[in-house]
Formats: C-alpha cells, structure tokens, sequence
C-alpha cells in the first residue's frame, strides 16, 4: 500500500484518478483531511469537514466492465467489517452505498472505474466515514463513528483496516456470490418494505436481494423489478431523532 497524503484537495476521487491515468500502481491510497468539493451519486455534494476519514483507492482488477458494481459492496463489507473491529460498532449496510448506523448515515462509497474495450483498467473505491465529527456538524440525517461510540478514533488506523481487510479478502472478487451474501446478511432492509426514488419516479415494493449487476431486487404483486439506480428509504419506520434511535432489532436476524 502507497499512501498520498494532503490537508486539502477537491475530491480524493479526482487526485486518484489522476495518478490512475498516469500509471499509479494498485493499491495507490490518496486520502485527505478536507475534501473542497467531496462528491456523492449523480453530482451530489459529500460533506468532508475535518475529523473524517475521505480516502481512495486505485484497484486494477482482473474484472470485465460488467462486474464493477461488485467492487461497491465488496468494498462496504471492508468498511464495515472494519469500523465493527476498531470500535466495536456494529453498523449495516444500504443499497446502494451506504453504511448505517441506528437508521443514520456514517459512511458512503463512491466507485468510479475506467475501462478499454472490454477491460477495467482502474477503479477508484472512494470511501467516506463520518468519524470524529460531532453532531452539529453533520449533515441532516448523518452520523458518526464519534456520535455513535461517544469516543474519538484515529482516522488513518480506521482506513489503514478497511484497506487490509479489501487486500486481504481480494481474491473473492472471483466469487460475487460471498460478496453479496455477506452484504445482503448486514443490509438495514433485507425483506423490507422500501421505497425508492429514481430519476422522476418513485417505487415501493419489498426489497427482496441484490442481483449480480448490482441492481436491487424490489418485489411487487408477485413481480419482480430489477432496479439499477436510485435512493432508498425503509418505509414504516420512525424518522430517527437524536432522542430516539432504537437500534435495528433484526440486523442480524435470519428472514
Ligand atoms: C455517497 O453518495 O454516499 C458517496 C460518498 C462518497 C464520498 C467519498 S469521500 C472520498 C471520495 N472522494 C469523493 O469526492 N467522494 C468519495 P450519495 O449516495 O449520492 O449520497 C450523497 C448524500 O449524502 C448527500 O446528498 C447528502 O444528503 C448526504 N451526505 C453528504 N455528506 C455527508 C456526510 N459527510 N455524511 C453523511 N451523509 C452525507
């Protein structure tokens, strides 16, 4: 692992693929203290004030194109596997990039890939935690490692253990289906009824897995719909207040 470090850039997103083009080797990591203009989904803006961790990683993988989206929750499974070893807190994920904690948002994932003819030539996983940042500082409906844990923890011991744990379980990029599985087990709405919002629609159903290409499976009248992008929220369930955040009492239930 390389690790580039700076106080400030734009978007740890744009300086890796940067290195990227000009030949930086894989497990190129650029992380910076603040991110100017940090970025989400579709042009939406990331919140990276200092005391969060806004890292990327430039990954060459063997993959084809269509096998990208493998990457995002290959990547979510490392984070939060990561922020359970460090802190003891046991986040879940959500389709299609975020982790959660107690219906809050404390970490979002960024991947942007580059590929020739039907070749990936990189990838750049950038990787978002909320950690040391205090509430009146979120953003509205964020939260942090901090908030969560009412301690502080050192930024780059947390990225240095999600970029081991992506190094070390690397090879199962081979087999999607451990991904997803694990993935799926730690997903806030495995079998819930949600609502998701696209591009002029909004659609609710039970979201019911995630398939191959990244799409999540929403159930409807007996159909099932394939849907490859949009933002999510879990219906029937309390708006999350700092005075009430019961935690999720089925994370790790078998459905
Ligand atoms: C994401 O987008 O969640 C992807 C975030 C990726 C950020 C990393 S930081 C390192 C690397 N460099 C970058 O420039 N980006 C990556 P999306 O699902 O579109 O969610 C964006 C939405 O999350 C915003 O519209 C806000 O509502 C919310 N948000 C913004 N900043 C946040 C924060 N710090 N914590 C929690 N939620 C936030």
């Amino acid at each position: 692992m390389i690790i580039i470090r700076y106080k400030r850039v734009a978007s740890t997103n744009d300086t890796a693929k940067m290195l990227a083009n000009r030949g930086a080797r894989e497990w190129t990591v650029v992380v910076a203290e603040v991110q100017t203009r940090g970025r989400g989904r579709s042009g939406r803006k990331w919140q990276s004030h200092k005391g969060g961790l806004w890292f990327s990683v430039i990954l060459r993988p063997k993959i084809s194109p269509g096998s990208v989206a493998m990457l995002q929750f290959f990547a979510s499974n490392s984070t939060r596997k990561a922020i359970m070893e460090e802190t003891g807190i046991e986040a879940g994920t959500k389709w299609p990039n975020d982790i959660i904690f107690e219906k809050r948002k404390m970490a979002g994932l960024l991947v942007e890939s580059k590929s020739e003819g039907n070749q990936v030539s990189f990838v750049i996983v950038g990787i978002g935690l909320n950690v040391n940042q205090s509430q009146s500082t979120l953003p509205e409906g964020a939260t942090s490692v901090y908030e969560a844990g009412r301690e502080k923890y050192n930024v780059e011991q947390l990225m240095n253990r999600i970029v081991e744990n992506m190094q070390h379980d690397y090879s199962i990029l081979e087999t999607p289906d451990k991904i997803l599985s694990e993935w799926w087990t730690n997903c806030i709405h495995r079998s819930k009824n949600v609502e998701i919002q696209t591009v002029g629609e909004t659609k609710s159903g039970i979201s019911n897995g995630i398939d191959a290409d990244g799409s999540l499976l929403l159930e409807k009248n007996a159909r099932t719909e394939h849907i490859m992008e949009g933002t999510l929220r879990v219906l029937n369930e309390q708006k999350a207040s700092p005075d009430s955040m019961p935690p999720y009492p089925s994370l790790h239930a078998k459905s």
